[in-house]
C-alpha cells in the first residue's frame, strides 16, 4: 500500500501543510488506498528533499507533491484530469502555481512571522516538545523560515504589501470559482486537491489573519470547502 509521509494532523485539519493535505486529498479523490505512518522529526530529516510530503510505494520513493501526482497518474491512471482539454490544463496549472509558489509564501508569513500567527504556530507545532527543546527549536525554526522568505522575495515586502499580494490571489481564485461546483466545472480535477488544501488551511485554521478575513468575504469558498470535505473526508 502507498505510504504517505507527512506532518501529523494539526490546527483542526487533516494537515496544516497545504502540500501534505493536497496529496492526502488527491489520494482520496483518486480512490487510491494509502496509509500515513506516524510523523517524526527524524522522518523529516530523512525526507529525500528535506520537505514533506513524500510517498513510498513498494521500492519507489517519490518526493514533492507535484512529482507524487505525476507518479500516481503514470502508475495508477488518471481518473481526475483526463477530461481536461489543453486550455483547461493550462489554466489549472497557472492557478496551481499561483497558490503553491505565491500565495503559499504569504500564508507562511502570516503563520510564522506575524506575532498572532507565530503564537499559534509555536504552540501547535512545538508545544509538545520536551524542555529544553521547546525553547531552543522554535526560534531557530522561525529564523530559518524568515531566511527562506527573504530568499524567495516575499519576506522583503512590508506586512501590508504581503497581505495585498495574497488577497489578489484569493480574489482571482474566487472570481474563477464563481458559482461552479469545482474549480474547472461540474467535475473535480487535481486542481481541486490544491485549492481545497489551501482554502481549508485559511478558512478553518483558528488564526484571524488578513488573508483569512479576505477569504471569508467570498461565500463560494466556504461552500466549496464544505462540498470537498463532505465528499472526500466524510
Ligand atoms: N514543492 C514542495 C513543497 C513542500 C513544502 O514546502 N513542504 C513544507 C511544509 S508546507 C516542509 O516540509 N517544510 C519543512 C522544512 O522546510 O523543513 C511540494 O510540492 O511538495
Amino acid at each position: 500500500m502507498i505510504k504517505l509521509y507527512q506532518f501529523a494532523p494539526a490546527l483542526g485539519l487533516p494537515n496544516a501543510s497545504p502540500f501534505c493535505m493536497k496529496i492526502e486529498t488527491y489520494l482520496r479523490m483518486a480512490q487510491l488506498p494509502y496509509e500515513t505512518p506516524t510523523f517524526s522529526m527524524r522522518r523529516l530529516g530523512g525526507a529525500p528533499k528535506g520537505k514533506m510530503p513524500y510517498i513510498e510505494d513498494g521500492a519507489r520513493v517519490v518526493a514533492d507533491s507535484s512529482f507524487i501526482i505525476d507518479y500516481l497518474k503514470t502508475t495508477y491512471g488518471d481518473p481526475l484530469d483526463g477530461w481536461l482539454g489543453a486550455e483547461q490544463r493550462a489554466v489549472a496549472l497557472a492557478f496551481q502555481r499561483m497558490l503553491e509558489e505565491n500565495l503559499y509564501w504569504a500564508v507562511v508569513y502570516t503563520r510564522w512571522i506575524e506575532p498572532q500567527g507565530w503564537a499559534l504556530t509555536r504552540e501547535s507545532f512545538f508545544g509538545q516538545m520536551p524542555a529544553p527543546l521547546k525553547w531552543i527549536v522554535p526560534p531557530l525554526a522561525r529564523r530559518g523560515i524568515a531566511r527562506e522568505l527573504h530568499g524567495q522575495g516575499m519576506g522583503r515586502h512590508s506586512a501590508q504589501e504581503i497581505h495585498a499580494i495574497g488577497m489578489r490571489d484569493l480574489t482571482a481564485l474566487a472570481d474563477f470559482l464563481g458559482d461552479k461546483r469545482y474549480m474547472m466545472g461540474d467535475a473535480p480535477c487535481s486542481l481541486d486537491a490544491v485549492a481545497y488544501a489551501f482554502l481549508a488551511n485559511l478558512l478553518w485554521v483558528p488564526l484571524e489573519s488578513a488573508l483569512k478575513l479576505h477569504a471569508r468575504k467570498f461565500s463560494q469558498f466556504a461552500a466549496y470547502c464544505e462540498r470537498m470535505h463532505s465528499q472526500y473526508y466524510p
